[in-house]
This record gives C-alpha cells, structure tokens and sequence, in this order.
C-alpha cells in the first residue's frame, strides 16, 4: 500500500458538494482508502487566463494497492463521473483531481508526471503540511520549508469541512 496523496479542486456549481462526493467515490475504489481529508480552502485560481470564480481547493491521503496509471483512469472516471467537461487544461471545473504525490516515486510518463507539477501552489503546500508537517515531497523538499516561502494571499479557510471514510 502507498502513501498517496490526492488535490481536489473545484470552481463550478455546489464546490464544497463536489469535493464531498468525489472523496466518497474514492472510499468506493478498489484497493484503494482514504485516511484523511485536509482542511478546504477557497483559493483565488492561479496561472490561468482571464477571470475565473474562486476555487474550493483540498487534499486527501490515501493509501493505495493501484499503480499510478490505474489509480490516475480511476480518477479521471471519478471526474467524469461529476459532470467534469474537458474544455481546456485550465478551464472552470466541476472537479479536478491531481496525483500530487505517489509514495516517494518520481514519475515522468507522457500523461503522468509525480510529483504533479503543481504540488508546490501555495494551497497545495498548506494542505500538505496540514496533514503532515514533516512530510517531504521528492525533489523539491520539505513541505514546511517550503510553505514557509510561500505567498498564501489568495488562500482563506473555507470553513467547509469534508469527512474521510
Ligand atoms: N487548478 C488549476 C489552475 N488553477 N487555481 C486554484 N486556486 N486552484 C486550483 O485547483 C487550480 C487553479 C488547474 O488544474
Ligand atoms: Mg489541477
Ligand atoms: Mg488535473
């Protein structure tokens, strides 16, 4: 079982409804489970064009008996599932979900790069070290170092809280 962990965004529609059903779809998967949910943020979108709503940003732990090319088709399924409509790398969704890290594995493979490359946004950075301070995150460094660097402007507390199952 690998130690994974999962960022869940949304910025369309019920966001915080969003982000509750696609941890309860992920209880559901095989060999898969999920030990934590972080704290959910709203987030102001980043590096994308043009005006977009607010983001309900959250990670989740799991562990997981997949490879990371299963687990990657089982979340795309799970975001397709939610109404997600592939209109462009960066474009509003219902879901997303990125693998941000998959154990201590470095992955570079032509639809799957681990760490994600955008594990170190602030919000991803705040979560991570939410559920672990001490966690390090292969080839960039600790999370709390690394949050420490970060500018967490656009990064409130949401106060919707999603449960693990
Ligand atoms: N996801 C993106 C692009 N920009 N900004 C925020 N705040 N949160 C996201 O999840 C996010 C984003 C592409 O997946
Ligand atoms: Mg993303
Ligand atoms: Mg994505």
């Amino acid at each position: 079982m690998r130690r994974v962990f999962l960022g869940l965004g949304s910025n369309l529609g019920d966001r915080a409804g969003h982000l509750r059903a696609a941890v309860r779809a992920l209880c559901r998967g095989p060999h898969l489970g999920v030990a934590a949910v972080s704290p959910v943020y709203e987030t102001e979108p980043v590096e994308v064009e043009g005006e977009q709503p607010a983001y309900l940003n959250c990670v989740a732990e799991l562990r997981c008996g997949l490879g990371p090319l299963e687990l990657l088709r089982y979340c795309q399924g799970v975001e397709a599932a939610l109404g997600r409509e592939r209109k462009g790398e960066k474009a509003p969704r219902t879901l997303d979900i990125d693998i941000l890290l998959f154990g201590e594995e470095l992955l570079e493979h032509p639809e799957l790069t681990i760490p994600h490359p955008g594990v170190e946004r602030a919000f991803n950075l705040r979560c991570l070290a939410d559920l672990d301070p001490g966690l390090y995150i292969p080839g960039r460094g600790g999370v709390s170092g690394l949050l420490a660097e970060a500018d967490l402007e656009g990064v409130r507390a949401s106060g919707e809280v999603v449960e693990p199952c």
